[in-house]
This record gives C-alpha cells, sequence and structure tokens, in this order.
C-alpha cells in the first residue's frame, strides 16, 4: 500500500514537473489545503501528452485551464468528492460563474474547467468548496496576467 502511495505522488510530481503554469498556488482554509494552478492552452496543446487536460471538458475553450487539488489538511487525504464552484471577477468588471467538474490527473480527483483569461490585469478567483461532509468553505485566489500567456 505505502509503494502504491509513493508510486502514486511520484506520477503526479511528474505530471506537474513537466507542466508550466501561469499560476500554481496554495492556500488553507477552514482545514482544507486547496492548491490552484492555472495552465494556459497554448502551453497544453503544445506539449498535449504531457495534459491530460487536452481531453477534459469536451477538449480545450477559451484561454486557460484552471485546476484546483483540495486535501485535508491534517490527514493528507484529497478530497475528491466535494462540489466545487469558481466565481472568477474579471479585469474588465465582468464576471464569470461556472462548476469546476470532476477530473482525474495521475489517479487524483481534482476539479477544473477551462476560462477565458484574455485580458492583461487582475483576475480575483472565489472558490467555493462544499465537501460531501462538513461545513462549505471559501478561498480567493489573484491571478496576475502580465504577459502573454
Ligand atoms: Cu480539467
Amino acid at each position: 500500500m505505502k509503494g502504491l502511495i509513493l508510486a502514486a505522488v511520484f506520477l503526479m510530481a511528474s505530471v506537474f514537473a513537466a507542466t508550466v503554469f501561469a499560476q500554481h498556488e496554495t492556500k488553507t482554509v477552514d482545514g482544507l489545503k486547496v492548491t490552484l494552478a492555472i495552465t494556459s492552452v497554448e502551453e497544453i496543446k503544445k506539449h498535449p501528452g504531457e495534459h491530460p487536460e487536452i481531453r477534459m471538458h469536451g477538449g480545450p475553450k477559451g484561454t486557460h485551464h484552471l485546476l484546483i487539488h483540495i486535501e485535508d489538511e491534517k490527514t493528507g487525504k484529497v478530497v475528491g468528492d466535494a462540489s466545487v464552484k469558481a466565481a472568477i471577477h474579471n479585469p474588465d468588471g465582468s464576471k464569470t460563474l461556472k462548476n469546476l467538474d470532476p477530473m482525474t490527473i495521475a489517479g487524483f480527483r481534482d476539479y477544473g474547467n477551462y476560462f477565458d483569461f484574455k485580458d492583461q490585469g487582475n483576475y480575483h478567483i472565489e472558490v467555493a468548496i462544499t465537501p460531501a461532509k462538513g461545513a462549505p468553505a471559501k478561498t480567493f485566489f489573484v491571478y496576475e496576467k502580465r504577459r502573454e500567456h
């Protein structure tokens, strides 16, 4: 069992190592460790073999793939049975609301979807997490788009 877990961790690390992230950040809220990873669609299309995202959500749309990975802070267990939504406040003042679909990368149940982050500026990302057991939680990230990816 321990060997299996180590193998899975190694597999996930190698999947992540191959990825150039536009943003990668972890925050802790209400006993949950929440990791945000944003990858540009360009990057995904350049190395489709390294990015399982290429087959997700009906194929790439928009400019970026947003992924949320959730772990229990105490046990380190992946929380794969939550319902996760993202509300994005775009630099032009508009708002985008999307469900983050359950998706499996390297055997882990994560959540994600494609978004349009076309404009330069700050995207305020509010992530609402409703675990199957336990209280709902909210956390915030800021994606600062300063370059063309
Ligand atoms: Cu995905």
